[in-house]
């Protein structure tokens, strides 16, 4: 009996488990109930053979026949959601799970705020709802297209293995935001769901919505650091649309959450072994000082210098996915209750922001001033600036590595406005220490802040495959524990 079989026995057996309300003898496992809603089921079931094609032109390349050791989420109960076993990609149980409903919810914020959340789409918001699925929706698949020919060059089977579950679980998520178009928006929303198949990151015709979602992963430096940045764009939206008043929409980004802490995982563990790496090889080679950047190139690891450049390219793109700090329709989102704040129930205030205001910093005069607006109209802002206290975390852990090494080098976050293409920002020259500079300062200075091309082919170099069980690439350490607590030498890809 094959791996795969072995996991849809434990899924029969979970199924059978009372406690567990999640459907897997359907063609799309779910908690929702689809069986009891024919003409859904009809569409969702017609987008299936679509999304599956999809998947096999957009998703992994060249690895659809390699059995992956995948968790699969078979419940929402916290303690218990996921089941582990090796399985084909396209066989992945790709399913429509919502999170516990809360009985008596209301709505969080805005002027609606303590009338009963919604079931159904309330008409007078019904455009400016879709928006923000489609919105969601599209950077799903964006990812997985943009991280598709990674696996060729996975440093190891733990991180191969890491890429395609992060990739099966945004496959799921685009589910989890097309089962809300199929069923609350009708023929537009099937329409949504179709086209959402259709745009291609990158593509010039038919690009992503999203800038960051343009542009291009093509190596496993920039997959971490685009798992710890964008990913966390990822959390900080589904935070804040988890506290929408529309309820399928919240229950559905809260199971989301619960999926992308693994993004997340891998994003700052990723970068924190590359750190290891390159200290541990610095040390052993007795060098002290992180600028000697050709000696450390040698060892073949990657010096931290271009790590910062790195971070910081990833940052200012990310920090353009919240959209303009200032934005009629972030305040139209957050009044009309439809997208909350970040952590909105544990806030202390009227939740309606009537006479609040809020700080923001905008170029005035060739000047970055400090202005008072009133926090409605912030609420990007105000999302930007949680974001940039809830990156700091891991970069602080990776800041420690350094120290431990002796090593005098520090990772920072560059200025809110470095290299800014949305909002007050745009269009202004920059620098990672927040100093407005001419053009011509500028481009004398970003090959030093962004990664240059001798970078990116330094770091294209490293990108050896190393696909032995238990072995790593050399720019990047073995994690501390396997996935759900394997051995080192697990087999957790069998290529095909
Ligand atoms: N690139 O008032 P504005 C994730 C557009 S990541 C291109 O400034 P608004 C994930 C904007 O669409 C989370 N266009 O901003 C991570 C609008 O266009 P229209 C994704 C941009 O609307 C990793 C116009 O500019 N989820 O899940 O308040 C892997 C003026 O907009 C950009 C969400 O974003 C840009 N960067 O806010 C996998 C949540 N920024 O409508 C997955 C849903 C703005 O005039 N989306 N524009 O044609 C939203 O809440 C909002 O749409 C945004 C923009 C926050 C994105
Ligand atoms: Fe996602
Ligand atoms: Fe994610």
């Amino acid at each position: 009996m094959s791996q795969t079989d072995t996991l849809v026995e434990d899924l029969e057996q979970i199924r059978s488990d009372a406690f567990v309300e999640v459907k897997y003898d359907e063609a799309i496992p779910n908690n929702v109930d689809l069986s009891s809603d024919k003409q859904l089921l009809r569409a969702l079931e017609s987008w299936h053979p679509a999304y599956l094609e999809w998947w096999k032109d957009m998703g992994p390349d060249g690895f659809q026949d390699a059995e992956v050791y995948l968790r699969t989420a078979v419940g929402v109960d916290p303690a218990g959601w996921a089941k582990f076993g090796h399985v084909k990609m396209p066989d992945y149980r790709w399913g429509i799970l919502l999170a516990p409903k809360i009985e008596g919810r209301s709505v969080p914020c805005g002027k609606h705020k303590g009338e009963p959340a919604w079931q159904e789409v309330p008409g007078e918001y019904r455009s400016l709802l879709k928006r923000l699925i489609v919105v969601q929706g599209d950077t799903e698949p964006a990812s997985v297209e943009q991280q598709r020919y990674l696996g060729k060059t996975a440093p190891s089977l733990y991180d191969m293995r890491n890429l395609f579950q992060v990739n099966v679980e945004e496959g799921r998520h685009l589910w989890a935001m097309v089962y809300l178009l199929v069923k609350h928006f009708g023929k537009d929303g099937r329409e949504e769901a179709q086209a959402l198949l259709e745009r291609r990151s990158g593509q010039q015709d038919n690009p992503r919505i999203l800038g960051a979602f343009n542009e291009r992963t093509p190596d496993w430096l920039s997959f971490f650091m685009f798992t710890y940045f964008t990913d966390r764009d990822g959390k900080m939206q589904l935070a804040a649309l988890a506290e929408s008043g529309f309820d399928p929409l919240s229950r559905s980004c809260r199971f989301m959450l619960t999926e992308e802490a693994h993004h997340l995982f891998v994003g700052e563990t990723g970068v924190q072994r590359t750190i290891e790496a390159t200290c541990q090889a610095m040390q052993k080679a007795g060098i002290t000082d992180p600028y000697d950047v050709a000696r450390v190139r040698a060892l073949g690891v990657v010096d931290l210098p271009l790590l910062q450049r790195k971070a910081n390219f990833h940052m200012s793109v990310t920090r353009d996915l919240f959209g303009s700090e200032i934005s009629s329709n972030g305040a139209e989102a957050f009044s009309a209750g439809l997208k909350g704040r970040f952590n909105e129930a544990n806030l202390k205030d009227d939740h309606q922001l009537h006479d609040a205001l809020y700080t923001v910093t905008r170029v005035v005069d060739g000047k970055l001033v400090d202005e008072q607006v009133p926090a409605l109209r912030a609420i990007n802002c105000r999302l930007l600036d949680d974001y940039i206290a809830d990156c700091q975390g891991g970069i602080d852990r990776w800041n420690k590595t350094i120290e431990k090494a002796g090593i005098e080098f520090r990772i920072t976050q560059p200025y809110k406005g470095f290299n800014r293409r949305i909002g007050e920002f745009k269009g202004q020259r920059i620098t990672p220490e927040g100093k407005l500079v001419t053009e011509s300062e500028w481009q004398q200075g970003v090959g030093s802040w962004l990664p240059n091309a001798d970078d990116m082919q330094f770091i294209a170099s490293l990108m050896k495959p190393c696909a032995e069980p238990g072995k790593f690439a050399s720019w990047i350490a073995p994690p501390a524990r396997g996935i759900n607590n394997q051995p080192g030498d697990f087999e957790y890809v069998k290529i095909a």
